[in-house]
Order: structure tokens, then C-alpha cells, then sequence
């Protein structure tokens, strides 16, 4: 067991050595740019002992907001080669260079927090004065790109839009998309072991998507009704209405209203009476849908625990999900793995195959103590400690033998574990 106080150090450290001036990178050399979801989950470690850093973080993420209300899933402050693919493949217009995705949307989740605990209201009202309206535009480009037929169900483009890359509820929806047909060099497996990271062939088609937005000039209604590979992603689904939910409190708690938020509060009101297209009894879980041929995706990832978090689950679906989540703490050593145990595509240490990640363990915790299953989260946040204690601030951690996977001196890993347990 190791000395919290030294734990805290080495996780603030982390962070410092991350920091750019003003964002900061997930890991160096293996993600050198600003990533979206880990943009925020990062401004809750800064809060824990640097607010004014912890809103300039998402002061920088929002700089790569697009017009269209968009937040990128990366935004390329700065060029560094040992990343791919770079700004150049994905060939977004504008000074400040962008991918043309984006990612969970949990930010207003976030702001709502570092709010909440701020112990600077001048500077929280004056961050908020300017934020709010760009959460609000980021919601409504949720909807209205991504949901333009009004079905309450926002559509993900891309897996490194579920932040959840190659999760096996993909693979039957992506074998569709054609590999791309040019040769490109990784640069992923030069800093990581290739038996943690996804295989040749997802990225073949990961890059033919990238390729594919752009030939359609980023267009939103060409998209929609072209791509190859639409999903209706329970993960983003669900953060999507937390922080819908979220955002339209924090707004009335700041005598903040305007017409945009009403659309909001009606979407809201839509998911609800969406959501249960996407229960499957047989699972005990709700689970992703292929938009295009409407199948459910069955296997079980932690994608589809995020239902709880969104607090879309009956309180009896909810305990259903409850005891299969004791099940899933139950089939590895360590934690939650990010694909059920049993699952024929389970992988330990490949990515969002198997391997726990610790920022979605926090999210599924909430869940769970949303529904009054506090031993649940109790249970979660410890095994999640224990992964800190036995292995560092990795990226990632093998389910079965706890090791430490992917990037080290990780910034999400280092701020979850500040703001939720150290
Ligand atoms: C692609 C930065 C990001 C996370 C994602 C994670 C991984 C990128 C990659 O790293 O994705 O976006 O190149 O593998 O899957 O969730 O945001 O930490």
C-alpha cells in the first residue's frame, strides 16, 4: 500500500508534466494533442488544488469549437508528428486545427461539478457567463446533427467517437466499411505493445471513415445519410442525457434561460420515451444499435453500463442491471473489465476489449449510487483504488492480473483518482 500523500504528489506531478500552457496532453509522445472527454475529466484533478487551471482546460477545449456547435474530439494546438492520424489527414478547415468527430459529451457534467465546488464565485460566474451558451450550442449539434429525424437516439459516426475504440459491440458495424486503400505507418504500436492496442484491420477502416467526412466536405446531411457506419451508442446516448439533464440544472441555478435551453429540456423528454428500443431483457442491459440495420449490439461492455449513469433505467431494469453488474465485478480479479468476462471476444489486455479504465468506472459508480446501490459503488471505487496502489496512473490496467496497460503518467487515470478517492 502506498502513502496517499504520495500518491496525491505523484498524481498532481502528472498533470503538471502533462500541462502544454493551458491544456493538457493525456499522455506525451502517444496523445501530444488535447482529447475532448479527457479535456474534462482532467479539469476535475486540476480542481483539486488549481481551479483557475481546471476552467482554463476547458477554456482551451472550447477554442476548437466549431461553428456548427460542434467540440471536436481533438484539438490540435500545437503540431507534433509522433501522433497519427494527424491534422493533415483529417483536413478540417480553420487557423486552430480539429478532427471532424467528437466524443461522450460529458463536459457539462463536469462544469456543473467544478461549479458546485468552486470556491471563487466571481470567477465561476464569469466562466460560466461564457460557457454556458457554448454547452448549450455543443447539445443542440448533438440533436440536431446527429438526431435530425427526432427519434430521441443521437447517432456516433465513428468508434473514437464512443471514446470506447475498439469495444466488440463495433465489430459487426465496422467489418462493413470498406479498409481504406492507401498505406499509412501507425505510431500507436511504436510506443505501445500491438497486443494492447486494436488490430491492422479496425484501423484500415477507421482511417477510410476519416477519409469519408472529408469527401463530403464535413457535411452534415450528406453524412447522415451516407456513412457507412451509424450507431446508436448507448455509451454516448446515456452521458449525452446526464449532462442534458445537468446542463439545464446549472442554468436554472445561475437564472440562465433562453430558448435554446427549452429545446433542451424537450430532448430530454425525447430520450426518455426513446430509450427502452434499447433494453434487451435477455441481457438484462440496454445495449448500442446499428442505425442502419437495426440490430442491437449484444455483447456486454462497460458502454452498456452507462445507462445507469444516464438514469434512463426503471428502477427495475436498474436492478436488473444492478445484479449483473455484481456478476461483472465477479468475473475478473480486478474491477469492472471494460467487456464482460464471459464474453467470446473478451481480451484482458487489448484496449476496450477487457482492460479496466478508471474514469469509467467513476461514471458507472454514480450510476449505481443514482439507483441506491451504494455498496455497488462502494465496491467499484475501492477496486479502483487498488489498481492505483498496485500499478501507478496508467492508462488502463489488465483485468486479470492488474498490470498497467497503454500510456503511463496518465492524465485521466491521475485526475479521477485525485478528485474520487485520494
Ligand atoms: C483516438 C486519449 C484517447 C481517449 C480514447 C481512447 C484513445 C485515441 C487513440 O485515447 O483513443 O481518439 O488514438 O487510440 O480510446 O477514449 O480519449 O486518451
Amino acid at each position: 500500500m502506498h502513502d496517499k500523500s504520495a500518491l496525491v504528489d505523484e498524481a498532481k506531478s502528472i498533470l503538471q508534466t502533462n500541462d502544454m500552457g493551458g491544456y493538457t496532453v493525456p499522455t506525451h509522445d502517444l496523445y501530444p494533442f488535447q482529447w475532448n472527454w479527457d479535456a474534462a475529466i482532467t479539469a476535475l484533478g486540476w480542481m483539486t488544488f488549481d481551479q483557475p487551471r481546471a476552467w482554463q482546460e476547458i477554456e482551451l477545449l472550447l477554442k476548437g469549437q466549431w461553428e456548427n456547435g460542434m467540440i471536436p474530439h481533438i484539438v490540435f494546438h500545437k503540431e507534433v508528428d509522433s501522433y497519427f492520424p494527424g491534422a493533415d489527414v483529417w483536413g478540417t478547415d480553420g487557423n486552430l486545427k480539429t478532427t471532424s468527430i467528437s466524443q461522450p459529451p460529458v463536459l457539462a457534467s463536469v462544469v456543473k461539478i467544478l461549479a458546485e465546488k468552486s470556491d471563487d464565485q466571481n470567477l465561476t460566474k464569469s466562466k460560466l457567463t461564457s460557457m454556458l451558451p457554448k454547452l448549450i450550442e455543443s447539445h443542440l449539434w448533438w440533436y440536431r446533427d446527429r438526431d435530425p429525424k427526432n427519434s430521441g437516439l443521437v447517432v456516433s459516426y465513428h468508434p473514437w467517437e464512443s471514446g470506447m475504440d475498439n469495444s466488440p459491440a463495433w465489430d459487426e458495424a465496422l467489418a462493413v466499411v470498406p479498409p481504406v486503400d492507401w498505406h499509412y505507418i501507425r505510431r500507436d504500436t511504436h510506443h505501445v505493445d500491438s497486443m494492447q492496442r486494436p488490430h491492422q484491420a479496425e484501423y484500415d477502416r477507421y482511417l477510410y471513415l476519416v477519409d469519408f467526412f472529408k469527401q463530403q466536405n464535413f457535411d452534415a446531411d450528406k453524412i447522415f445519410d451516407s456513412c457507412p457506419y451509424k450507431m446508436n451508442d448507448i455509451g454516448i446516448i446515456s452521458i449525452l442525457h446526464k449532462a442534458n439533464k445537468d446542463l439545464v440544472a446549472l442554468c436554472e441555478a445561475n437564472d440562465y434561460n433562453s430558448d435554446e435551453l427549452s429545446l433542451l429540456k424537450d430532448k430530454i423528454i425525447l430520450t426518455e420515451s426513446a430509450i427502452s428500443e434499447l433494453w434487451h431483457p435477455e441481457s438484462s442491459s440496454f445495449l448500442s444499435k446499428n442505425a442502419i440495420t437495426g440490430k442491437l449490439c449484444t455483447e456486454l461492455t462497460t458502454g452498456t453500463l452507462m445507462a445507469l449513469y444516464g438514469e434512463l433505467a426503471t428502477a427495475s431494469q436498474a436492478k436488473k442491471i444492478g445484479l449483473l453488474l455484481k456478476n461483472w465485478l465477479d468475473s475478473s480479479q480486478y474491477s469492472i473489465a471494460s467487456t464482460h468476462p464471459e464474453n467470446s471476444k473478451f481480451e484482458a489486455q487489448r484496449y476496450w476489449r477487457g482492460p479496466v479504465w478508471l474514469h469509467i468506472n467513476w461514471l458507472i459508480a454514480q450510476g449505481a449510487e443514482q439507483y441506491g446501490m451504494d455498496e455497488l459503488s462502494e465496491q467499484i471505487k475501492q477496486s479502483s483504488s487498488v489498481l492505483i496502489n498496485k500499478a501507478g496512473f496508467y492508462e488502463y490496467f489488465n483485468c486479470d492480473t492488474g498490470e498497467g496497460c497503454g500510456g503511463d503518467q496518465f492524465s485521466w487515470t491521475a485526475a479521477i483518482a485525485m478528485y474520487w478517492f485520494l
